[in-house]
């Protein structure tokens, strides 16, 4: 328990695996002294969902696990993902239930250059060529879970994946990410598509972009294949502001923004619920890293910026405003781990936005 002052915020924390367990512990001590320092308080549950759970009783959580996060305001991740577990299992036992069941729908990932972290782009990038927000779909599309394996073991072993696309699922997203965009400075938005091969689900993902549009006058917007996209995303940067994905799509392209603005260690990202009717997720764009788990070396700050947008997401906007502007000012001065170059630990880089604060 965080603080004992005014205004209480509900957090369940689910550190999860590998590196995510760091990340988190160190983003626990960042809340600590914000909270002190801003007067809100956070009411902290640990759970122990994940993969060692898993290994030593069968099962990632306990079945009634929607009714234990359900009361909670917000959900703070660290990762998902162990050696000894095949991916699909790891990745549908733990995060991807919770996305769909609570309908945190919006995966919204901020990517921008900042001062101190060399970004991949090219080397006159300044912050203005690379300001986006990456707007996934996040509860259907090809991450729905339909699907199936038939004559397995035999020369004719067939697999299904069955991408659901429905209209009151693209259009809430797409609604979301216009509204977004309307009130950017720059009114830009980008809706990525493969239409041209995906013909059902993805040409009605276009045809609701068409729809809601129509409501948004002043945003400008366009239509970018995939492929085309991700070329769009190296050469031209500037050209992007609001970006709309599926579920598949933002996933690999969430990746791509984070490598060119310099490392997947900082990408943060929010799972939201737009109406607060279930608890929203915030959690890491990166995963578990099992090659550096235990050497307390991981980046926090994807961790710790996603921990900004939960407080921003929970009404507590100066205390988010102050985090974002402590973990900016120690990126700048080069007060960070050893994958934007600099030597500090996990510990260390935390301990430097702590100060900052
Ligand atoms: N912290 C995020 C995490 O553990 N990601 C693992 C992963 O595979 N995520 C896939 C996804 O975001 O859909």
């Amino acid at each position: 328990h965080i603080n004992n002052m005014t205004r209480t915020h509900r957090i369940a924390v689910i550190p999860g695996d590998g590196i995510g367990i760091e990340t988190v512990a160190a983003t626990l001590r960042v809340l600590e002294k914000l909270s002190a320092l801003e007067n809100f308080s956070l009411d902290l549950t640990h759970f122990d969902y994940g993969s060692a759970r898993y290994k030593s009783t069968g099962s990632y959580t306990p079945e009634t696990f929607p009714d234990e996060l359900r009361p909670y305001d917000s959900i703070l991740f660290g990762a998902v993902g162990d050696p000894d577990v095949p991916d699909h299992i790891s990745l549908w036992k733990l995060l991807l239930p919770m996305r769909q069941i609570f309908q945190q729908y919006v995966n919204c990932r901020p990517v921008c250059l900042l001062p101190g972290v060399k970004a991949c782009v090219n080397t006159a990038a300044t912050p203005s060529d690379l300001d986006w927000v990456i707007v996934r779909e996040n509860s259907e599309g090809e991450y729905s879970g339909q699907g199936g394996r038939s004559h397995i073991g035999t020369v004719g072993e067939t697999a299904t994946e069955v991408g659901i696309f429905t209209r009151f699922g693209c259009e809430r997203l797409i609604r979301w990410a216009f509204e977004l965009a309307s009130g950017r400075p720059r009114k830009l938005l980008t809706l990525v598509t493969k239409s041209n091969a995906q013909r059902s689900g993805l040409v009605l993902w276009d045809e609701c972009a068409n729809r809601v549009a129509k409501d948004y006058p002043d945003v400008k917007w366009d239509k970018m294949l995939v492929d085309a996209m991700t070329v769009r995303m190296v050469r031209n940067p500037a050209s992007l502001d609001v970006i709309v994905c599926t579920n598949l799509h933002g996933d690999i392209l969430s990746d791509l923004a984070a490598a060119l603005a310099g490392s997947i260690g900082i990408a943060p990202s929010a799972n939201l619920v737009p109406d607060h009717s279930a608890p929203a997720l915030f959690e890491p764009v990166h995963g578990s890293a099992f090659d550096i788990m235990g050497k307390g070396i991981a980046n926090p700050i994807g961790t710790i910026w996603s921990a900004a947008m939960m407080l921003d997401y929970l009404g507590e906007k100066a205390a988010a405003a102050r985090l974002e502007r402590a973990f900016k000012k120690a990126l700048a001065d080069g007060a960070t781990t050893a994958d934007l170059g600099g030597e500090l630990d996990t510990e260390g880089a935390a301990q430097a936005v702590i100060d900052r604060l």
